[in-house]
C-alpha cells in the first residue's frame, strides 16, 4: 500500500457533521453524492493530503447504519489508494486476508472498492479503493 486516500467517518446526519466540519474547523467540502448500493449519503471533504469521507445512512439497512446502531457515530473505515485492485485483492487473498467481496464493487465517485475483514485486519475494517490515480 502507498497511500491512505480517505477517513470514513459515520455519522447521523451529514447536515450536522459538515457544518462542524466546514464552519467550525474550517475544512473544504469537496462534494456529496449518494452511493446507493452502500445505503450511504457520502459527504467528502478536503483534509490536505488525504480526505475525510462523512457517511450517513441511507435508512435502516446498510453497513453503516448497523455500525452507528451498534457502535453510534466515529470512525468507520479507512481506505488505501490503490491501482489495479484486482491484483492487489488476489495479493492479500494470498497472504491470508479475509476480503469482504470477491470481485470489487462501485463506490462513490465512480471508483471501484473492495473492503477487508477487521478480523483480519487487528480492527479495523480496510477499504482499497482504486479511482485510477494512483
Ligand atoms: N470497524 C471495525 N470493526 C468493525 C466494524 C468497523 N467499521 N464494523 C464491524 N466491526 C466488528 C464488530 O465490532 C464485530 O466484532 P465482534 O464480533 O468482536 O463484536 C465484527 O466486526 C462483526 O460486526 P457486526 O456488527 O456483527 O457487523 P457485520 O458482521 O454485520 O458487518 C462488516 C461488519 C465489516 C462485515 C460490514 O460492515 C461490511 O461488510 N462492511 C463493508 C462495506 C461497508 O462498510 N460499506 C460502507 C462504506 C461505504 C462507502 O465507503 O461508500
Amino acid at each position: 500500500m502507498k497511500k491512505i486516500d480517505h477517513i470514513g467517518i459515520a455519522v447521523k446526519n451529514i447536515d450536522s457533521a459538515l457544518a462542524y466540519y466546514i464552519n467550525t474547523l474550517g475544512l473544504k467540502l469537496l462534494g456529496i453524492e449518494e452511493v446507493k448500493s452502500q445505503h450511504v449519503k457520502v459527504a467528502f471533504i478536503d483534509a490536505g493530503n488525504i480526505k475525510i469521507e462523512l457517511l450517513e445512512p441511507l435508512g435502516s439497512e446498510g453497513a453503516v447504519a448497523k455500525y452507528i446502531e451498534k457502535r453510534g457515530e466515529g470512525i468507520h473505515h479507512v481506505a488505501f489508494g490503490v491501482s489495479n485492485i484486482r491484483n492487489r485483492m488476489e495479493e492479500l487473498k494470498k497472504n491470508g486476508v479475509q476480503l469482504l467481496q470477491e470481485e470489487p464493487k462501485l463506490g462513490a465517485g465512480g471508483a471501484e472498492v473492495a473492503f477487508l475483514h477487521p478480523k483480519s485486519s487487528f480492527g479495523v475494517l480496510y477499504e482499497l479503493c482504486d479511482k485510477g490515480d494512483v
